[in-house]
């Protein structure tokens, strides 16, 4: 069988209920191939690219998985799809949006996924859940600690239990 690859997926969510849209992306996730391991608490963070849109929620997860890359990229977008996601302006609002940072040590450059995220490193909504999950990770990456324009909002004990594959 397959061993398993540690992965960490970015959700973020500025449509609708968002902590709602999060939680049941994630539990759509951890019954279509991703185990837990463990996840951020949720943070308050402000749009980055396209500006004049509300804030956002975002969480990180840590979770272990037996997929490809790209079997996992395409479960990451039936999460999406899952939540009714409307694509009408590029980097505008959304339900879900879910995008994977790592997969273990892997570099890759393909059209569909580039790992590391390639934008992972300068965004604040994805490092600071990052840095509070996974201060090693931080260290083996070299990524900076930028938190400007995030709060945490919630922390994983609040509603860990609420992570229930079968939310879907
Ligand atoms: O790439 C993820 C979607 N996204 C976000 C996000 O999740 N959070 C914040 N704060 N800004 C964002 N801009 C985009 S695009």
């Amino acid at each position: 069988m397959k061993p398993f690859a540690q992965t960490w997926l970015s959700l973020g969510s500025n449509l609708g209920d968002r902590l709602d849209n999060l939680l049941a992306g994630a539990a759509f996730l951890l019954s279509h191939g991703l185990e837990w391991k463990n996840c951020s608490g949720v943070y308050e963070t402000e749009p980055v690219g396209y500006t004049a849109q509300p804030d956002f929620l975002n969480m990180v997860i840590h979770g272990e998985t037996r997929l490809s890359p790209l079997d996992l990229l395409e479960v990451c977008q039936q999460a999406e799809k899952a939540l009714l996601r409307e694509r009408t302006i590029r980097w505008g609002p959304r339900t879900l949006d879910v995008d994977i940072l790592l997969i273990d040590d892997l570099v890759l450059d393909l059209p569909a996924l580039t790992l590391p995220h390639p934008r992972m490193a300068e965004r604040a909504f994805v490092l600071g859940p990052l840095g509070e999950m996974d201060p090693g990770l931080m260290e083996k990456w070299a990524l900076p600690h930028i938190t400007e324009g995030i709060r945490l909002r919630m922390p994983a004990s609040d509603f860990r239990d609420r992570l229930s594959p079968k939310f879907i």
